[in-house]
């Protein structure tokens, strides 16, 4: 959160989106099981479309009794509607159903502070930008939509009661990420956990741990990051480790040799991992595994791997991006009862608890940030914001065995801006985290009908999305494109698919028809099943979902590319398709 003052601010400053280079990812802080009290419940709450709050300071008007006050209140954050954190406003009233725009929201929060010890806000999730004030004061402002970020209250909560609010606005604009054009729903609101987090003085901000990838004996690496402490210790009991780390400016590392049973889809065996510096102590649950590209291969702990997949976005009829436990099993047992070994987690960061599920269940993940389509490449402020989505994704998710792919990107043209902009992206991934695969989805040049980027040079995979069948009607150019592309590196089809509406309304026969949909799928996989430098896919997609651009007929609302249709529930034809094929390539392969 940045550390300038919003108050030092004139009026008219508010009407600027603020810096993202006022960003410091330093003060994300490692969960672990931290658990900290939860700020989620009903918050007091209103839609401020002409951003009046920031120009009346909204913020700064403390509660006072109505009948007291010696000016009139536009908006008075203290009383009148509430609306549940998490949530997306969107699916709470109809009337907020396209609002676009700032919103407030405030609560009290009772505190008491404890001797030695420090607090710290943690908002898992706020689309797109959101203030953070305290007590009438600015504390910070966050950009992106997808990760969580932290602020520190330590010695700005007071004794008794205080007042927490937030401006969270989630207009698209050029400069974002995404920008303004999408093909997902714009939810707005904090739709992820807020929780006030105590820690003592010392404080485990950061810490990463991996199986080295390459080398004959095996070696764990961790790096802790902590203030306040001279040593850490870091323990495995199931393996017997109890390891010093030396922290030297906040920093250490250690390397050890460890046999560790491998996590795996078919064994995702975790082990408790504790971290201690000082008084701090936080446990992880981590999967040892190692991911390696060579050529044009995928080694998962040394054996060739072909990615059976699907691609799934988070969103839900009812609850908009706001998920649940039942629902994520759900969305995991769908896949593997399709016989899937990965699962793309398109187009953002999702909730970190779907990625720690993954670990538990035993799926793979291609996880990316929302540079989509097209972006403001020329933009520094842009891509500092980018930047700063993949530090909070890798930083967050870096300990989680499941995810083997950072995504830097989806379908944007190969442009010299773009080069220097999802090179720089690549690099940041690649040196925040040696251990993982680098991808983007590209788009094929469907001039010359070749797999053709140059950022591919950057990447370990290169994503293909191609709807032959769907967008390009004419299917023979498929083949010529495979047949033309010698990639030197693996190719995962990151999407294919058809629309299939299998509603009342929907048709029987053509576009938009199951029927149809399942014949694009035999197509497809007919025509990618056996070539060699193909190592997986990930075809779009699970469940159909929620959109603003897609308005036809059929579409009503929903991009109907599902192989399951919006209920969650509901399979259509192409769904058994897949699953045949990826069954008999698992058997082929065990
Ligand atoms: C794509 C995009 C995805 C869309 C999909 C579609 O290539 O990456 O976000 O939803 O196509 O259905 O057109």
């Amino acid at each position: 959160l940045a550390e300038n003052a919003l108050a030092a601010l004139h009026d008219e400053d508010y009407d600027r989106p603020f810096n993202p280079q006022n960003l410091n990812h330093e003060t994300m802080i490692f969960m672990g099981d931290r658990k900290g009290r939860s700020l989620d419940g009903d918050w007091n709450f209103c839609v401020d479309i002409l951003d009046t709050g920031l120009r009346q300071k909204w913020f700064a008007m403390l509660p006072a009794d109505p009948s007291e006050r010696d000016e009139p209140w536009d908006y008075d954050p203290y009383m009148g509607e509430t609306t549940p954190v998490p949530s997306c406003w969107q699916v709470q009233k109809e009337k907020w159903y396209f609002f676009e725009g700032s919103a407030w929201y405030t609560r009290p929060v009772d505190f008491s502070a404890s001797p030695g010890k420090r607090y710290f806000l943690r908002i898992g999730a706020a689309q797109y930008d959101c203030k953070v004030f305290l007590n009438g004061a600015f504390v910070g402002n966050h950009y992106g939509g997808s990760t969580p970020f932290f602020a520190e209250l330590t010695g700005k909560l007071k004794d008794g009661s205080n007042w927490l609010m937030l401006c969270v606005n989630n207009v698209r604009t050029t400069d974002r990420v995404p920008m303004r054009n999408t093909d997902w729903f714009n939810y707005g609101g904090v739709y992820r956990e807020v929780s006030l987090i105590e820690t003592p003085e010392s404080v485990i901000r950061d810490f990463f741990i991996y199986l080295c990838p390459e080398g004959r004996n095996r070696q764990i690496r961790m790096s802790v990051h902590a203030e306040g402490a001279e040593t850490a210790t870091v323990e495995i009991p199931e393996l017997g480790i109890s390891q010093k780390v030396d922290i030297h400016e906040g920093h250490g590392e250690a390397v050890i040799n460890a046999g560790p049973v491998l996590w795996s889809p078919e064994n995702p065996k975790l082990y408790d991992v504790i971290v201690k510096a000082g008084e701090d102590e936080v446990c992880d649950r981590v999967g040892f595994r190692t991911i390696v590209r060579k050529g044009r291969e995928l080694y998962l702990n040394g054996r060739p791997l072909w990615l059976r997949g699907i691609s799934v976005h988070e969103d839900d009829d009812k609850l908009g991006k706001v998920i649940t436990e039942d629902d994520l099993k759900r969305r995991y047992e769908h896949a593997k009862e399709m016989g899937c070994n990965y699962v793309r987690l398109a187009h953002y960061p999702h909730h970190e608890r779907a990625v720690q599920l993954a670990d538990e269940m035993g799926l793979l993940l291609w996880t990316e940030i929302p540079v989509y389509w097209a972006i403001d490449f020329e933009n520094p402020a842009t891509q500092n914001d980018a930047r700063n989505q993949l530090l909070e994704m890798v930083k967050r998710d870096r300990n989680r065995a499941s995810v083997i792919i950072w995504s830097v990107g989806n379908e944007n043209a190969d442009t010299d801006a773009r080069l220097d902009f999802m090179r720089g992206l690549a690099e940041t991934a690649r040196s925040e985290d040696p251990t993982r695969l680098i991808a983007a989805a590209c788009l094929v040049n469907h001039q010359k009908l070749k797999i053709e980027d140059r950022l591919a040079a950057y990447l370990d995979i290169i994503g293909i999305n191609e709807y032959y069948g769907w967008y390009d009607e004419d299917f023979s150019e498929l083949p010529k494109i495979l047949a033309n592309s010698q990639p030197d590196r693996p190719v995962v089809v990151s999407e294919t698919g058809a629309d299939a509406d299998i509603t009342e309304q929907g048709p029987k026969t053509g576009l938009f028809s199951e029927a149809y949909q399942a014949e694009v799928y035999r197509k497809q996989i007919e025509t990618l099943k056996d070539l060699d430098f193909v190592k997986g896919m990930s075809p779009w997609i699970l469940y159909d979902f929620r959109t603003e651009r897609r308005q036809g007929i059929f579409q009503r609302g929903f991009n109907r590319k599902g192989l399951i249709a919006a209920d969650k529930v509901t399979k259509k034809e192409a769904f058994d398709i897949l699953a045949s094929f990826y069954h008999a390539r698992a058997a082929r392969e065990a």
